[in-house]
């Protein structure tokens, strides 16, 4: 069979690509941890408001026994709750986030926050904000009409400005 030279020559390189992109992935998997989300937690999204980590009183900033913040969230048409959250620079946060109704997603601009929220799921990321300032919280997934309006406000204040936050009641679930 014959294969024009110049042709051969983009074979070796879109086959170099392939190799190249496998190469990094199975790099960083190994070395650096990288992963897809693994962390399969499920919830009954119809009844969120009985549970105990997702009721209405337990949502917000809270201070786990060994100093960790967790954030407990609720996505819902068209909002997350609660809508204000204030968070300290330069420390790590885990965010545990859940809807109630269809699939949402959460996205904070300029930072690495950012998950799908799967009805039925709890997602849950741990990063920290090395900047304050004022940052949208905005949903990324279509979820109806007021989609465009779905966003709250995260708060971000220096280390030596941050009031603290309550003991958390519950401690989610991190296996
Ligand atoms: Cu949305």
């Amino acid at each position: 069979m014959h294969i024009n030279p110049l042709e051969q020559k983009w074979l070796y390189v879109s086959f170099g690509m392939v190799a190249i992109f496998l190469g990094s992935i199975l790099l960083t998997a190994v070395t650096k941890g990288v992963h897809p989300p693994s962390h399969i937690e499920t919830i009954d999204s119809a009844s969120l408001h009985l549970t105990e980590e997702f009721a209405e009183d337990n949502l917000g900033v809270h201070q786990l026994a060994d100093g960790r913040l967790q954030v407990t969230l609720v996505a819902a048409r068209y909002g997350f709750y609660p809508n204000h959250i204030e968070l300290p620079a330069d420390t790590p946060v885990t965010f545990r986030l859940a809807s109630v109704d269809v699939m949402h997603g959460v996205h904070a601009p300029m930072t690495n926050m950012s998950t799908m929220i799967v009805p039925g799921y709890v997602s849950e990321i741990t990063t920290a904000f090395p900047k304050p300032g004022d940052y949208p919280m905005l949903c990324n997934e279509y979820c109806g009409m007021g989609h465009d309006h779905m966003w709250s406000k995260m708060t971000v204040v220096a280390k030596e400005n941050w009031h603290g936050a309550p003991q958390a009641k519950v401690r989610g679930d991190r296996s």
